[in-house]
C-alpha cells in the first residue's frame, strides 16, 4: 500500500504540538498558524501589529510556513540515512527560483488555511507574497531548469542536492529610460533571507594558486595556495504533498583568518582587513552573460569555489554515511559510482572532473585508475546550447596561475584519452587536434566540453532535434568514439509553479473535469480531449484567459500607464534577448503591422497587442539596440491616430520568473521564433503551451516536439526546417535574395535606415538594417516571408472564438509529456540508475523523530 494512502493515527495528531505536525481540523490549524505567526512576529523580530511593515509580515509568515518544513527535512534525511540511498548532486552555476512563499504553501497544501488565518487577522496573503523578492540567481533557461529540475526531484522523492552559489547580487533590475536598459544591482538579500539557513559547521576550504609538489611514490602536494572558505546556505525544497523536504545548498565566500597575513605581519592591519573583499568578491555577482563565454578570472574562480566546495562536500557525507568502512582505503571507494552522482548543468561546474580525480587521489589516496573509474562512472554532463560563442574555452595560462593542479590533470587526462583516440582511430592526426582537450590555438585553451565529455558516462541534449545536432555535427568524432554515452533528455517545467501556482483558475477549471491526479501525473491532462467539442467548456476556458488577459491588463496600466486592448491578441515574447531568439522578426512584423493600417486606415484589422520581455546582457551592443527598437516603435504606434488603439505595443520590463507568473497565463500567441537549429529546447515554449496560449514558431527546440504531441495544425508553424538551413547555408545565403523580391520588407528596412522610427537620431537603426541586409548571420530575411503568411493565419483563426479555444485546450491536453517530472524520471533511471519513488514519507504527525538515527545534512 502506498503510505500515502496511510491515515495517520488520531492519536499522534492529538498529541502533536503545532509547531511540528500542526492541528488537526483546520480550525486548529488555522488558529495554530495565527499563534506561530504572532509569536514569530513577536518574538523573532520583535514587532507589535502597529510596528511591524508589510515585509515584518511576510517574514513573520515565511517563517511560520518554514516551521512546518523543519520537521518534514529532518525526517527526510533520516529516512536517506537510513536506507543509506544514492545522492545526486545537481551542480549548477545558476539557480533561478523566483520567489518561495506561495509555492511551498502550495506543496505543503496549506495555501488556503494560510489565507484564511491572515485574513481573519485582517491581513491580505497576496500583499506579503508582493513583499518577497525573487532569488535571481540565473540568467534564463539553463538557471530556471535548474529550479524546475529541484520541484521534480523532491517530488519524485530522489535524494538530490542542488549545489549553487549565494551571489549577494543575482540577475540585475532592468531598468527602461527613454527607451534603453539600464541595468541596477539586484540587491535580493536587502531584507534578509527567511528560508535560508547557514551552516558553518559545514565550511569548506578551497585553494587557489600556489604551486604543486610532485615527489616519486609520494603523494601530489599543492601548496603556498591561498585560501577561501565556503560557507553553506541551505534552502528548503519541498516536494509536492509526499513530505519529502530537500536542500539545495549555496556556497557563500569568506576569507580565512590567514588571508593577507603579510599585511597584517606587516601591521597593516587596516589594509589587510580591506583585502579580505578580494576573496569575498567570489560569490558577488552572478555573470549577466545568457549563452555568451566570458572568459573572466572571476568566473573560472567562481566555477572551481562551486564545484570544489560541493565535491568536498559530497564525499565528506559518503565517508560519514560508510561508518567502519573506512579501513581499507581502496576497498572503500568502491561503493562511491553507487551512492553519488554529479550532474553538470552545462560545463560550468565541468572542472567537477579534475577536481574529483584530486581530491580522491591527492586527499584520499587512491591511485590514478581507480580514481578515474570512480570519477566517470559518477558524473554526467548535460549540453544547453550549441552556439559556438557560448562553449567555454579557458585559457591554459590563466588555469595554470589560478589552479595549477587541476592543470597537472587534466593534461594528463588529455595524455591518456589521445592515446587511446591513438588506438581506435590509427593515423589520423586532424582528429587528435580536433578532440584534443586542450587546443594548441595561438593561445593554448582548455576545452570544457571536451573534458566534460571525456570524463563522463553520460552526455545528454535537451531535445531530440538538439541531441541529434550534439551527434551528428558539433560533438561527431565523440560520437563516433563513444557512441553508448549520447543521450537526449528533452527538458520539462513543473506543473506546480507553471499551472497550479500561476494559473489557480484554469487549474481548478482542471481539476473540476479530470480530479487532481494531473498535478503529480501531467500526462492525465490528456484526458481532457473529450471536451474538443463541449462549447460549454470551451467557454470556461475562454473565461479563464480573459480574467488572465485582465489581470495583466491592470499590471500594465498601474506600472508603465498603458491601456491595453483585452479583447486583441496577447503577443507575447519573452525570453533573453539574442539575435538567434530573433526578436527582431516580431520587430519587422510590428512595422509590417504599422504600414498596413497606413496604407488603408479603413481596411479591416484584427487587434493586438505584441509584448516583449527579456533582458540584453549589459555588454551585448545590438541586443540593447533590440530593445530601443522596440520601445521606439511602441511610442510612435500606441499615439498613432490612424492605428486608434487596435495594436499597442508593450515593453516588459524586468522580465523575471514572478513576472512571467503573470504574463503567461494571460498569453493568447505564444513566439518561439528562432533559426532552426539554434535553440537547444526552450522552455517558455512549454509553459505557453500549458497555459493555451497557442504557438507560432519555428520546428526549432522543444518545438518539434511539442508539434509532435499536438498535431501541426494546433501550432503555427513557419520558415526553414533544419535541412533547409544547412542547404541555404551550403549554397552560400544571400539576404538580398529575399528582400529585393519583397515590398513590405524592403520598406521596413528602408524606414529603419531611414530613421522614421528614431527622428531624434536618425541613424539610430542604420545598423540594424545594414546587419540584415549584408550578413544575416540567423536568416530572418530567409524567414521572413512565411512568418508574415504565418501571422495572417493565426488573424483569421482568431476571429472564429470557438476553433481558437478548441486549439488552446488541445495544446493544454497535449503539453503532458512537457513536466519536468518526466524529465527527471528519465536522468534518474537512464543516467543515474535510480528508481523514482512517488510514495509519501510519514509526516511529523504521523511519526515522531526517530531520536537515535543520524541525520548527515
Ligand atoms: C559561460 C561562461 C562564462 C559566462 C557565462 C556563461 C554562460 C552562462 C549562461 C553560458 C551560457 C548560459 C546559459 C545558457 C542557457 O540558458 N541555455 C538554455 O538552456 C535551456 C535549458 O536547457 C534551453 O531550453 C535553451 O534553449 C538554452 O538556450
Amino acid at each position: 500500500m502506498a503510505l500515502a494512502e496511510r491515515t495517520p493515527s488520531t492519536d499522534f495528531k492529538r498529541k502533536q504540538i503545532s509547531i511540528t505536525g500542526i492541528g488537526t481540523k483546520d480550525d486548529n490549524e488555522e488558529e495554530s498558524i495565527k499563534q506561530q505567526f504572532n509569536r514569530h512576529l513577536h518574538f523573532t523580530l520583535v514587532k507589535d501589529r502597529s510596528s511591524a511593515s508589510n515585509i515584518d509580515f511576510f517574514n513573520a509568515l515565511a517563517l511560520t510556513v518554514r516551521d512546518y518544513l523543519s520537521g518534514r527535512w529532518l525526517r527526510t534525511y533520516q529516512h536517506y540515512y537510513r536506507n543509506d540511498v544514492k545522492r545526486i548532486s545537481y551542480l549548477s552555476l545558476e539557480f533561478y527560483m523566483g520567489r518561495t512563499l506561495k509555492n511551498t504553501m502550495i506543496n505543503l497544501g496549506i495555501k488556503d488555511v494560510c489565507e484564511s488565518a491572515m485574513s481573519s487577522m485582517g491581513l491580505s496573503l497576496n500583499v506579503m507574497e508582493d513583499m518577497e523578492e525573487d532569488a535571481g540567481l540565473g540568467n534564463g533557461g539553463l538557471g530556471r531548469l535548474a529550479a524546475c529540475f529541484l520541484d521534480s526531484m523532491a517530488t519524485l522523492g530522489l535524494a538530490a542536492y542542488g549545489y549553487g552559489i549565494r551571489y549577494d547580487y543575482g540577475i540585475f533590475a532592468q531598468k527602461i529610460k527613454d527607451g534603453q536598459q539600464y541595468e541596477e544591482p539586484d540587491q535580493w538579500l536587502k531584507n534578509g533571507n527567511p528560508w535560508e539557513i547557514v551552516r558553518h559547521e559545514y565550511t569548506q576550504k578551497v585553494k587557489f594558486g600556489g604551486r604543486v609538489i610532485h615527489n616519486k611514490g609520494e603523494r601530489v602536494q599543492w601548496v603556498d595556495t591561498q585560501d577561501v572558505l565556503a560557507v553553506p546556505y541551505d534552502t528548503p525544497v519541498p516536494g509536492y504533498k509526499n513530505n519529502v523536504v530537500n536542500v539545495v545548498r549555496l556556497w557563500s565566500a569568506r576569507a580565512p583568518n590567514s588571508f593577507s597575513l603579510e599585511f597584517f605581519n606587516d601591521g597593516e592591519y587596516i589594509k589587510a582587513v580591506f583585502d579580505r573583499n578580494l576573496a569575498e568578491n567570489i560569490t558577488r555577482v552572478l555573470y549577466p552573460n545568457d549563452n555568451m563565454f566570458e572568459g573572466k578570472a572571476l568566473r573560472l574562480k567562481q566555477e572551481y569555489f562551486l564545484v570544489s566546495a560541493s565535491l568536498q562536500d559530497a564525499i565528506r557525507r559518503y565517508k560519514s554515511s560508510q561508518p567502519g568502512v573506512f579501513v581499507c582505503k581502496r576497498k572503500s571507494f568502491e561503493e562511491f559510482h553507487n551512492k553519488l552522482a554529479f550532474q553538470l548543468n552545462d560545463t560550468h561546474p565541468a572542472l567537477a572532473v579534475p577536481e574529483l580525480m584530486r581530491l580522491l587521489m591527492d586527499e584520499e589516496g587512491l591511485q590514478w585508475e581507480q580514481a578515474w573509474n570512480i570519477t566517470y562512472r559518477t558524473c554526467a554532463y548535460t549540453n544547453h546550447t550549441v552556439l559556438p560563442e557560448a562553449l567555454e574555452r579557458w585559457p591554459v595560462e590563466l588555469m595554470e596561475s589560478l589552479l595549477p593542479r587541476l592543470l597537472d590533470i587534466i593534461y594528463y587526462i588529455n595524455h591518456l584519452f589521445l592515446i587511446e583516440v591513438k588506438q581506435r582511430f590509427p593515423n589520423d592526426d586532424d582528429r587528435l587536434r580536433r578532440m584534443s582537450i586542450v587546443e594548441e590555438t595561438p593561445q593554448k585553451q582548455v576545452n570544457m566540453a571536451h573534458l566534460a565529455i571525456v570524463g563522463s558516462h553520460a552526455v545528454n541534449g535537451v531535445a531530440k532535434i538538439h541531441s541529434e545536432i550534439l551527434k551528428r555535427q558539433v560533438f561527431k568524432d565523440f560520437y563516433e568514439m563513444f557512441p553508448g554515452r549520447f543521450q537526449n533528455k528533452t527538458n520539462g517545467i513543473t506543473p506546480r509553479r507553471w499551472l497550479l501556482l500561476c494559473n489557480p483558475e484554469l487549474a481548478d477549471l482542471i481539476t473540476e473535469r479530470i480530479g487532481d491526479g494531473w498535478v503529480k501525473h501531467l500526462d492525465q491532462l490528456k484526458k481532457l480531449k473529450v471536451y474538443v467539442d463541449d462549447e460549454g467548456f470551451l467557454q470556461k476556458i475562454i473565461s479563464v484567459k480573459e480574467n488572465n488577459k485582465r489581470k495583466l491588463a491592470d499590471y500594465i496600466q498601474k506600472n508603465y500607464g498603458v491601456q491595453v486592448n483585452c479583447n486583441s491578441i496577447f503577443d507575447v515574447q519573452v525570453k533573453r534577448i539574442h539575435e538567434y531568439k530573433r526578436q527582431l522578426l516580431n520587430c519587422l512584423h510590428v512595422i509590417v503591422m504599422l504600414n498596413r493600417i497606413k496604407r488603408n486606415p479603413g481596411a479591416p484589422f484584427t487587434p493586438r497587442t505584441v509584448m516583449l520581455g527579456g533582458k540584453a546582457a549589459p555588454g551585448y551592443h545590438m541586443a540593447k539596440k533590440i530593445i530601443k527598437l522596440f520601445n521606439n516603435l511602441a511610442k510612435k504606434i500606441n499615439n498613432d491616430i490612424d492605428v486608434g488603439g487596435r495594436l499597442k505595443l508593450v515593453f516588459l520590463e524586468n522580465y523575471r520568473v514572478t513576472l512571467a507568473e503573470i504574463v503567461i497565463p494571460a498569453a493568447d500567441l505564444s513566439e518561439q521564433i528562432s533559426t532552426a537549429g539554434t535553440e537547444a529546447s526552450g522552455t517558455g515554449n512549454m509553459k505557453f503551451m500549458l497555459n493555451g496560449a497557442l504557438t507560432i514558431g519555428t520546428l526549432d527546440g522543444a518545438n518539434v516536439e511539442m508539434a509532435e504531441e499536438m498535431g501541426e495544425d494546433n501550432m503555427f508553424i513557419f520558415g526553414l526546417k533544419l535541412h533547409e538551413v544547412e542547404a541555404l547555408r551550403k549554397q552560400g545565403y544571400n539576404p538580398s535574395d529575399f528582400i529585393t523580391c519583397n515590398e513590405e520588407l524592403s520598406l521596413a528596412l528602408e524606414q529603419l535606415k531611414d530613421g522614421t522610427f528614431c527622428p531624434e537620431s536618425p541613424g539610430m537603426f542604420q545598423d540594424i538594417a545594414n546587419n540584415l541586409i549584408h550578413h544575416d548571420h540567423y536568416l530572418l530575411m530567409a524567414d521572413f516571408k512565411a512568418y508574415v503568411e504565418s501571422q495572417d493565419k493565426v488573424n483569421a483563426f482568431y476571429n472564429d472564438p470557438y476553433r481558437w479555444a478548441r486549439m488552446c485546450l488541445l495544446n493544454i491536453a497535449s503539453s503532458g509529456k512537457f513536466s519536468a517530472d518526466r524529465t527527471i524520471e528519465e536522468y534518474a533511471r537512464e543516467i543515474w540508475n535510480m528508481t523514482p519513488n512517488y510514495d509519501v514519507i510519514p509526516a511529523p504527525s504521523e511519526q515522531p523523530l526517530a531520536p537515535s538515527i543520524g541525520v548527515d545534512m
